[in-house]
């Protein structure tokens, strides 16, 4: 059964490029409901913790870096089927492989600083969705 929310972060690189307001409006105009919304910076431990999964892999040192070096946008969003359709409107992780008119091709530079987040399953976005925002924690 595909759940109903999704958690998205708009990443330092494309907050920092001014993309905030064409990603929104580009979430919103593929039929998502902003639930909650916060502008905010992680610290290290918080990056660290949310990113967890990925302690071993070799580039999770730089992650926390990047993740931690400038402010971001956390958001909930409420569609059917959320995780799938939002992970295709975001586009693969890697930007070059993103498709067409995707966020991270449109706005994404490179693997590390590739413009935003979306959670993989529902699990995970139950998870992520509690760690920014305390009305979700009964999900
Ligand atoms: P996802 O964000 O598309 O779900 P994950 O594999 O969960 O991708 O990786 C989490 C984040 O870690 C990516 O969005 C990206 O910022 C970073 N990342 C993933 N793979 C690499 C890599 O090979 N080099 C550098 N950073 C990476
Ligand atoms: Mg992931």
């Amino acid at each position: 059964m595909s759940g109903k929310i999704t958690f998205t972060m708009i990443k330092p690189d494309a907050v920092d490029n001014g993309h905030t307001g064409k990603i929104i409006d580009h979430i919103i105009q593929k039929g998502f409901k902003i639930v909650a919304m916060k502008y905010t910076r992680l610290s290290d431990e918080k990056a660290g913790e949310f990113y967890d999964i990925h302690r071993e892999r070799p580039f999770f040192k730089d992650l926390v870096s990047f993740m931690t070096s400038g402010p971001i946008v956390a958001a909930v969003l409420e569609k059917e089927n959320a995780v799938a359709d939002f992970r295709n409107v975001i586009g693969a992780t890697d930007p070059q492989k993103a498709e067409a008119g995707t966020i991270r091709n449109l706005y994404a530079k490179s693997i590390d600083a590739n413009a935003i987040h979306g959670s993989d399953s529902d699990e995970n976005a139950a998870r992520e969705a509690s760690f920014f925002f305390s009305a979700f924690e009964r999900f």
